[in-house]
């Protein structure tokens, strides 16, 4: 018995793993129920009582040589292993990764263009980048109008007549060039002025414009379209009034309120006690304007309309600070997850 112990005790000091797996193999082998420190322990038993004393010490040496020498080859395998790689946990869940929201910039734009589609309006889109053409002078705007200084609009330097759009009616002068009336385009994008920032300016915002012509469009045609619109968008009980105003590109022109969906109509602050929120403006298409594009103003009329989509966000979900929007603060824009 001894022999076998001293035997044991020569293949632990001399266990060499190839690998980290042979280290849990040799341990099974030895200390395992059926191992061989069990095996030693079972004829143990049977060992007369004067040599129990002795042979008891030498096992329990055995097996604490196994148990140190199992410790020292697990250590020199972490060791070896980055510290990553020694915390890896093949069984345990992974980390989902977090799904974003859409910005609710985004939101408002795609329901105001869902809106329109009901009435049969499609969806156009231009560039950015434009020409003096297509921004200013084939919507009549006068060769002096401040628009056109350099302190409101971004000119490109190295050639003049191209400038950042400062609305989206680009779009729709486009598409009067290559459509035949009826035409029905609902025109969103980005759009640049140059603003100070401030709560309630920046130099890049985002606009929605419509166009409809076709013959015999008549005011009150405008009139219940937007009101159809302004029930669509902040509910049912949403009634609309007009005043008039000044575009260059519409005659007659006016400004759209609707009554503020926070007091119903009573008074608060976010109407300033009108009752009533301002939320785009509109007007019959200028025949200036149609002739410019090439669309007989004799046969045809149209109504346009546009909107800034910051600010019937700000109405729809309360925002305070136009800045929010171009932050990308996770706090804002995770409050808008689901909105619709
Ligand atoms: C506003 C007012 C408006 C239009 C945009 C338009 C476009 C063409 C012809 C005529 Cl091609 N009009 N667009 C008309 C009236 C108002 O926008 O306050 N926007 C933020």
């Amino acid at each position: 018995m001894i022999h076998k112990i001293e035997a044991l005790l020569q293949q632990v000091e001399a266990f060499k793993p190839q690998a980290a797996a042979e280290i849990e193999e040799f341990r099974v082998r030895m200390l395992g129920r059926k191992g061989e420190l069990n095996i030693v322990l079972e004829e143990f038993k049977k060992v007369a009582p004067e040599m129990k004393r002795e042979l008891g010490q030498r096992i329990n040496n055995l097996k604490n040589a196994i148990n140190e020498r199992i410790a020292t080859l697990r250590e020199e395998v972490e060791q070896q292993q980055t510290p990553e790689e020694s915390q890896r946990d093949m069984t345990r869940p992974g980390t989902a990764d977090a799904i974003g929201s859409r910005h609710p910039i985004s939101l408002v734009k795609n329901e105001i263009v869902e809106i329109f589609s009901r009435l049969g309006y499609t969806v156009a889109e231009g560039p950015e980048i434009e020409d003096d053409w297509h921004v200013f002078s084939a919507l009549n705007f006068p060769p002096e109008h401040p628009a056109r200084d350099m302190q409101d609009t971004f000119f490109i330097q190295k050639n003049p007549d191209l400038l950042l759009r400062t609305h989206t009616s680009s779009i729709q002068v486009r598409t009067m060039e290559h459509q035949k009336p009826p035409i029905r385009v609902i025109c969103p994008g980005r759009v640049f002025r140059n603003e100070a920032i401030s709560y309630r300016a920046h130099c890049i915002f985002h606009q929605i414009e419509g166009l409809y012509i076709d013959e015999n469009v008549s005011f009150a045609d405008l009139k219940q379209s937007i009101l159809y619109f302004a029930k669509e968008l902040f509910g049912e009980k949403a009634q609309i009034r007009l005043r008039p105003s000044y575009f260059p590109f519409t005659e007659p022109s006016a400004e759209v309120d609707v009554s503020c969906n926070l007091c119903g109509g009573k008074g608060c602050n976010v109407c300033k006690h009108t009752g009533w929120l301002e939320i785009m403006g509109c007007g019959m298409v200028d025949p200036n304007v149609l002739e410019a594009s090439g669309i007989d103003s004799k046969k045809y009329s149209g109504f346009a309309f546009g909107m800034g989509v910051e600010r019937i966000a700000m109405l729809k979900f309360g925002v305070k600070d136009l800045r929010l929007y171009f932050e990308n603060d996770v706090r804002f824009l995770r409050q808008f997850d689901s909105v619709f």
